[in-house]
């Protein structure tokens, strides 16, 4: 039977990126999951404070995220939604992990230093790059990794951008079984959503990110239709007013292209809707992805805004509070065999 794990973190409201990489697919597994399947989703609250939070907004934040996965289709009946916070097995597996995780291998991976760059961009420019890199920043696809091993999830769906860091969650159990010789760790697979990486609308070489301070860089899966078509409609492309797909020299109309196959309710490719625009011009190519891309987000937006006041938010924190009485338990499970085969005695 498959346990599905996968994670968010509440840094805003989610973009057509987290939408198209994650979130679809996190509701097409659901809906083909069978009576045996565990499916999880976790808030990740913990990874979202490795970059300075304001606690007040990332409560309201957190509240938001789940209203948002609900929106888009998630049914707490057959998904258990938490966060990562309540579940403080996550953090207790990830330092027992730390304890045989490689600082050579984490010092590879990509996201810290992206995470840098905007810290730089920042202004804060005075420090030397190491007091400015948070420990957490640097060790956070540890916890990433406990956040799933602590399920013994067999299935994690991703975005395209986090393919490294799953590698290392199963870096993390070679490492663990290997240092205590026992087989206790499940090695996750990871299922990359078959959208390719949605890209930022201002710059098409940086992904699209909650982050970023540009908000014209990115359409919110709670945008209202004219906002869609304006930021459809500015988005940058290139001077060339033909329609090709190609994603290298041309990666504005190429995210276009990409988006328009995405939401399209038939199945197509890139060049095939390349050349169903030939001899059209760009113009044409953005008005007909603003328009595929609000009747994919069509509903959403209200049933957000309904979710959220539905009793004063009670509604929302009674969803939680079941989802991480489900998720601890789970989590106790895996802790469980640490005792159990004695490996506890062997760490500490
Ligand atoms: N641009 C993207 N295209 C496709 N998939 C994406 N994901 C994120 N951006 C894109 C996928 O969304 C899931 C949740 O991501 P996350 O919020 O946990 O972290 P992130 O990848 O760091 O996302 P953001 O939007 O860029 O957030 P910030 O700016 O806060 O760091 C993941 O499965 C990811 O692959």
């Amino acid at each position: 039977h498959a346990v599905i794990f996968s994670g968010i973190q509440p840094t805003g409201t989610p973009h057509l990126g987290n939408y198209l990489g994650a979130m679809r697919q996190w509701k097409r597994l659901q809906d083909i999951a069978g009576d045996e399947d565990k499916l999880l989703f976790s808030i990740v609250d913990l990874h979202a404070i490795t970059m300075p939070q304001d606690a007040e907004a990332l409560r309201t934040r957190r509240r938001e995220m789940l209203a948002a996965l609900l929106a888009i289709g998630l049914d707490p009946e057959k998904s258990t939604l938490f966060y990562q916070s309540s579940v403080m097995q996550h953090t207790e597996l990830m330092w027992i992990l730390s304890c045989t995780a490689s600082m050579g291998y984490l010092s590879r991976m990509t996201q810290y230093k992206s995470k840098l760059m905007a810290t730089n961009k920042a202004g804060d420019l005075d420090e030397e790059i190491t007091s400015r890199l948070k420990l957490g920043l640097f060790s956070y696809p540890v916890l990433q990794a406990a956040d799933i091993l602590v399920h013994r999830a067999t299935h994690v769906p991703v975005g395209d951008d986090q393919k490294q860091h799953l590698e290392f969650a199963r870096e993390c159990v070679t490492n663990f079984n290997h240092t205590y010789n026992q087989k206790l760790l499940v090695s996750p697979e990871t299922l990359t959503a078959p959208s390719p990486r949605v890209m930022s609308l201002r710059d098409p070489y940086q992904k699209m990110s909650k982050s970023s301070p540009n908000e014209r860089s990115r359409i919110l899966i709670t945008s209202t239709p004219t906002e869609i078509r304006q930021r459809i409609m500015g988005a940058v492309t290139d001077s060339i007013n033909m329609i090709t797909y190609e994603r290298e020299d041309r990666p504005g109309v190429a995210n276009l292209i990409e988006l328009i196959v995405q939401c399209s309710s038939e199945p197509t490719t890139p060049e095939n809707v390349a050349d169903s625009f030939l001899g059209a011009n760009l113009g044409d190519l953005k008005a007909y992805c603003a328009e595929a891309v609000v009747l994919e987000l069509d509903g959403i937006r209200e049933r957000f805004t309904k979710l959220l006041e539905r009793q004063g938010g009670k509604y929302l924190d009674d969803i939680e509070a079941a989802g991480a009485e489900i998720a601890r338990q789970n989590a106790e499970e895996t802790m469980r065999l640490f005792s159990v085969t004695h490996v506890k005695e062997n760490v500490y």
